[in-house]
């Protein structure tokens, strides 16, 4: 039997575990990539564990999430990692070089490689035939460790790609209509496998659009073939030497398989506020809209920028509307000035911005109330921009910038004729921005720099023996990260202070959440489906391991949230009946008797008691060997150490 392109990159990394489905396995990593808003946290565990220098093939920290600087904190928190970087040995991308996930596909990622990066949107790496995926910080710090990551064996699922598309129809609008058909959850424990005819007409920026937004599935992650187009892309970088072909076996056999007709597909968006409530460009026409935002790390690349420029020459945005741009990295705004397309933008309009994530994350550009907005991002989640009332709809570049001219939602196919947009045989190379770390003489004369908003990690124990706790919190289905521990400008530069952070701690659905599970001392949180879903950011799980959750028991959790738990102590429970999702209250006073023992003994289902309505309710708890022992210790950090002390 042949192998998919995943198992082919799985069985050559395999270190821990048995090639079976739905198992845990451990995976040797090649490479790894941290950003700023997750990385401080990432590199004091890295410190924390002890290791000199990173044993990766290469690791990257990138400065691109928090660089607006008002007041000392992310300034502090950007010198802090660039210390660490020269230390330790890895590779620094300054601020200016632009946002992570684009500079990595540029300049370091490579076929056949594994990578796992502290943000979920690092399958951007597998439009070049990377197994790349998001994880939490500590994961990302084991693995520059040389340690192992862990996922379950994921399902395959191969989405075979038909026909080509039509004019002004975009990559964008593929995702968008896998998003349609598979839903924010439907790509748990799935690798998203493109393949087929259609493959041949995508270049790698438009195969990273595809691969990047499949983070909003819920994906494990997504990954294209590596051929002659792929070939082409690196070369064009200068790094041809890291090619090789890889694609399935011509028998290898899926666990589910999609087939989409380019030909078929017209311009999409996703509405407020799940990037899977999509509609059709068309039917949307016509709507007042009151921004565009163009950027970030799904639509940001030189191609994406070419043809918004061709879309906005001589012509000017309509005064109603606020347009800005962030290229996504240097080398796409250097060649953008180069070859005069920024001029045709700043001309139009556009209020250009620096190459970094910034209206994505909620660092400025924030709609007027109840403003709509089209960003060419990847998430919609309500108020991410920063706006709580702001409408976002998620859209190509294409459809964001005839809309930013015409002033209301427009139908890119409306544009007239489309040119050839061609990628060039040579990107402008210039790697000034990207600090080489201090050889292994001089590591140790090089100090480590800190700020005072800088925090050591939070305190963890180990489990229980008994979890007698109230719930402090119930909430509903598909709760984001972006609700359990909010971003924006205001809330990012407190990533480095854990205590202060988790004062905003769920504030977007219950403001009073932090005073409360601080004063209960600890307490269990009650959710719904696809709990956590969204982002890597592990501080989703160490601000409520701060104000005392013990426990979280939902109908379903979302991947990366869960091993960020399990990372930080807390227990992932879900209910083995989800209707007994109802016998729960906010408030209601709970128990889980001897569950370290339960755990001990590898007892997957449990016994909750609610000690208020007296009702006994059937939870499980799955954990692995080594899940298991995790959550024993009290979280990733401290099972780490015990395993180096051993
Ligand atoms: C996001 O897009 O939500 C982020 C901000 O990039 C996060 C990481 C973070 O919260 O720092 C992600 O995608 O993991
Ligand atoms: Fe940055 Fe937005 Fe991409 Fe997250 S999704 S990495 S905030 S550009």
């Amino acid at each position: 039997m042949g192998l998919t392109l995943t198992e082919k990159i799985i069985k050559a990394h395999l270190v821990d575990g048995e090639f079976v489905k739905g198992s845990e396995i451990g995976l040797r990593i090649d490479q790894t990539l941290t950003q700023d808003a997750t990385g401080t946290m990432a590199y004091l565990e890295f410190e924390a564990m002890g290791v000199p220098r990173v044993k990766t093939e290469r690791s990257v920290a990138y400065i691109d999430h928090n660089t607006l600087q008002n007041g000392f904190e992310n300034a502090d928190d950007h010198r802090f990692i660039g210390s660490v970087a020269k230390k330790h040995g890895i590779y620094f991308s300054r601020p200016g070089n632009g946002i992570c996930h684009q500079v990595h596909l540029e300049r370091f990622g490579a076929p056949g490689k594994t990578l796992i990066g502290s943000d979920s949107h690092t399958p951007t790496g597998g439009g070049i035939g990377m197994l790349a995926m998001g994880a939490g910080g500590l994961d990302v710090a084991v693995a520059m460790g040389g340690g192992a990551y862990y996922i379950t064996y994921p399902k395959i699922v191969k989405v075979e790609l038909i026909g080509k598309l039509n004019p002004w129809v975009a990559a964008k609008d593929v995702i968008l209509e896998v998003l349609r058909r598979m839903s924010v959850k439907g790509g748990v424990g799935k690798v998203i496998e493109y393949c087929g005819e259609g493959v041949k007409s995508l270049s790698v920026p438009e195969r990273a659009t595809i691969t990047n937004m499949g983070a909003e599935l819920g994906a494990t992650t997504s990954i294209f073939p590596s051929d002659e187009i792929t070939l082409s892309f690196l070369k064009a970088q200068k790094r041809e030497d890291v090619y090789v072909e890889l694609c399935a076996d011509s028998d290898a056999v899926y666990d589910e398989e999609i087939v989409i007709n380019l030909s078929e597909l017209e311009p999409l968006a996703a509405c407020p506020h799940s990037p899977d409530n999509i509609k059709t460009a068309s039917e949307l026409s016509g709507m007042k809209i009151d921004q565009v935002c163009i950027g970030s790390c799904t639509n940001s690349s030189l191609l994406d920028m070419l043809k918004v420029a061709h879309i906005l020459k001589g012509r000017t945005v309509h005064p109603d509307v606020s347009l800005s741009i962030a290229p996504g990295s240097k080398q796409v705004l250097n060649m953008l000035a180069e070859n005069g397309a920024l001029s045709i933008l700043i001309a139009a309009g556009a209020r250009i911005l620096e190459s970094a994530c910034g209206p994505c994350i909620g660092m400025g550009q924030s709609p007027n109330s109840n403003g709509i907005s089209l960003r060419t991002f990847n998430r919609n989640f309500l108020g991410r921009s920063g706006t709580k009332d702001g409408q976002v709809y998620l859209v190509s570049p294409e459809t964001a910038a005839i809309s930013a001219v015409t002033g209301v939602f427009t139908d890119a196919r409306t544009i007239g004729d489309m040119p050839e947009f061609v990628l060039p045989e040579t990107f402008l190379i210039n790697d000034n921005m990207i600090t080489l770390p201090a050889s292994e003489e001089e590591a140790d004369s090089v100090e480590i720099l800190r700020g005072p908003n800088i925090k050591p990690f939070p305190e963890t124990a180990p489990l229980l023996e008994t979890i007698d706790a109230p719930c402090s919190l119930k909430v509903g289905d598909n709760i984001t990260t972006d609700h359990i521990m909010p971003a924006g400008a205001k809330i990012l530069p407190l990533r480095s202070n854990i205590p202060a952070i988790s004062q905003h701690c769920f504030t977007v659905c219950d403001e009073q959440f932090p005073t409360r599970a601080k004063e209960l001392g600890k307490s269990i949180i009650v959710g719904g489906s696809n709990y956590g879903q969204g982002s890597s950011r592990e501080h989703a799980a160490l601000a409520p391991l701060y104000l005392g959750v013990k426990a979280v028991l939902v109908k379903s959790f979302a991947r990366i949230h869960r091993a960020n738990l399990i990372n930080a102590g807390i227990l992932p429970l879900t209910f083995k009946n989800e209707a007994d999702y109802d016998k729960i209250n906010q408030g209601d006073e709970l128990c889980l008797a001897d569950v370290r023992k339960a755990v001990i003994a590898g007892q997957q289902e449990l016994n909750l008691v609610n000690k208020t309505t007296g009702d006994e309710i059937a939870v499980l708890c799955e954990l692995s060997g080594r899940t298991k022992d995790i959550m024993l210790s009290g979280g990733l950090l401290d099972y780490t150490r015990d395993q180096l002390s051993k």
